[in-house]
């Protein structure tokens, strides 16, 4: 993909998620139907449909050849990562979507023969769009980035994971995340996977962990945190794989290495 064209389709894309956020924030008020997916807590709401909608129509009538995989239905179903991949997801965050009507996120990641061009993180309510060309680093609104600091210690960082780690889990022993928990200055957890991977690309923490996730929660993520020098893997270290569920680590490499090395590989299962 030449910069003209990644240019093309950002400016469109760019367009397309301030206007679909436009419409959630008109309807925010509006009583909402809500169904469950998974469990009684996996969300899902009319409004991440019609979202997820809005945008497939837009793209498939824009560009035709482009491909899409998204959460809700409205995508490609997809076996291999060629040609130009559109990975949606129209609400990301959707629990507090429903029960706080803020903290949530529209994702898009617009992958090119299964490398990253475009990341766009947008927290609707606040209106602030997190956004990354590759190679031409990452912004929040208008605002470049800075490259993630090189000097920070351990004891310092800020580390955002569920609490589902500190319980007894499937992938890892619980008591050496609670000794992470310990050793590092503090832990978050904000319930918007996209929103934690913005956080991480702004600096604002210097880690996000995640037990199981899809490629429409970490697509755009990652190609923003690439920019100013994060790294995205697996909790084992390995590149993500765009196409299936996987756990994920992400953050300053300096953390995320350490958070690896002397916890997660001990802990693992
Ligand atoms: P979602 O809101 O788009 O479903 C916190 O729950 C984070 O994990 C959110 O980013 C949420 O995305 C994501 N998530 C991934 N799989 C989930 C699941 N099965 N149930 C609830 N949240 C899930
Ligand atoms: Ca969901
Ligand atoms: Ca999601
Ligand atoms: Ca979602």
């Amino acid at each position: 993909m030449n910069k003209a064209q990644r240019d093309m389709i950002f400016s469109q894309a760019t367009k397309w998620i301030y206007e679909a956020g436009e419409q959630i924030r008109q309807q925010i008020h509006n009583p909402l139907t809500i169904d469950t997916k998974s469990n009684a807590n996996d969300l899902v709401t009319e409004m991440d449909r019609s979202t997820e909608a809005f945008l497939a129509n837009n793209i498939k009538s824009t560009f035709t050849d482009h491909f899409i995989l998204s959460e809700e239905g409205y995508g490609d179903q997809l076996d291999s990562m060629n040609g130009i991949v559109w990975i949606i997801d129209p609400i990301d965050g959707t629990m507090n979507f429903v029960h706080q009507k803020r903290n949530f996120a529209i994702s898009i990641g617009i992958f090119n023969n299964g490398i990253g061009e475009i990341g766009l993180i947008y927290n609707v309510m606040e209106d602030v769009l997190y956004s990354a060309k590759r190679g031409e680093g990452a912004y929040k609104n208008n605002k470049k980035l800075p490259q993630l600091h090189r000097d920070i210690l351990f004891e310092e960082a800020i580390v955002s994971m569920n609490h589902f780690w500190l319980c007894e889990n499937r992938l890892v022993d619980e008591k050496w995340m609670q000794k992470l928990v310990k050793d590092v200055r503090g832990s978050r957890t904000y319930g918007s996977a996209a929103l934690e991977f913005a956080f991480v690309a702004e600096g604002i923490i210097d880690s996000y962990l995640t037990l199981s996730l899809s490629p429409w929660d970490y697509a755009a993520g990652m190609v923003i945190i690439s920019e100013v020098g994060g790294v995205t893997t697996t909790i084992d270290g390995d590149t993500l794989d765009m196409l299936s569920k996987t756990s994920v680590a992400s953050g300053n490499p300096l953390i995320q290495e350490k958070i690896i090395a002397n916890y997660i590989k001990k802990a693992r299962k």
